[in-house]
């Protein structure tokens, strides 16, 4: 503003200086000296705003007891656990319908059968081969070992057997039949019971068949057990000898 004062003063004083003259006394005179500067003129309008500035630190922490936030997410499943009591046995089922007899069932007769002459071929194979003597409804066998009574009562037990026991002539030559062919005595299944002298089947039943030998048994008291000899007689004897182990089945 002050700048422009001063250049149009400048202009008037040299427009003036150059004035022509036009034959007048007035003319032609110095110049007078330039006046004061003006005052200082009213205040410019405001300028336009400037660039935003940066972005202000961090504030401060804050208190320690804020609100918690909000739950995670669940985690992946954990490993499987142990297995857990059985549960109550259920409730009895209704009873099924009401079946043939076993023995008016034509399908169960049928497999009895064939059941039966299987078991026959098998019986026949063994006796041929000389493992077994069948005579009646039993089957004799040995394992060719010699053991004390005890022994070989619980072999034949194991086998699902009993020891031999002669119950009429033809079991006790079916047994003397194994009996000689070893050339061993065996014990036979029965014991002297509670009175001396007296002798007993092992489930305590009095003997309805025996074949003492003469002058036997003589042991009263002593021998408790009773051997075959090679010539089917039998003999009270102790029962801590070793005999041939003959069962029945
Ligand atoms: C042995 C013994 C007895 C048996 C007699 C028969 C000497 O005893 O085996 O049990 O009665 O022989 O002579
Ligand atoms: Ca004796």
């Amino acid at each position: 503003m002050r700048l422009l004062h001063q250049l149009l003063c400048a202009v008037v004083a040299v427009a003036a200086f150059s004035l022509p003259c036009h034959a007048e006394d007035k003319c032609g005179g110095i110049p007078g000296i330039p006046g004061t500067p003006g005052a200082n003129g009213l205040p410019g309008r405001d300028g336009r705003d400037g660039m935003k500035g940066d972005p202000g630190p961090p504030g401060p922490v804050g208190p320690p007891n804020g609100l918690p936030g909000a739950a995670g997410r669940d985690g992946l499943p954990g490993p499987e656990g142990e297995k857990g009591e059985p549960g109550k046995k259920g409730d009895r089922g209704e009873p099924g319908p009401q079946g043939l007899p076993a023995s008016l069932d034509p399908e169960v007769q049928k497999a009895l059968r064939h059941l039966k002459q299987k078991i026959l071929r098998l019986e026949g194979v063994l006796a041929l081969e000389g493992m077994i003597t069948k005579v009646g409804d039993k089957i004799l066998a040995t394992d060719g070992k010699e053991v004390d009574f005890e022994t070989t009562r619980q072999t034949c037990q194991n086998a699902w057997g009993s020891i031999a026991t002669p119950k009429n002539e033809a079991e006790n030559e079916a047994i003397l039949g194994i009996v000689k062919e070893r050339n061993r005595y065996a014990y036979l299944g029965m014991k002297e019971g509670p009175v001396p002298g007296d002798f007993l089947y092992l489930d305590r039943s009095p003997l309805n068949y025996t074949n003492w030998r003469r002058y036997e048994p003589n042991g009263k008291g002593v021998e408790n057990c009773v051997e075959m000899y090679t010539d089917g007689g039998w003999n009270d004897k102790k029962c801590n000898q070793y005999r041939l182990t003959i069962c029945e089945f």
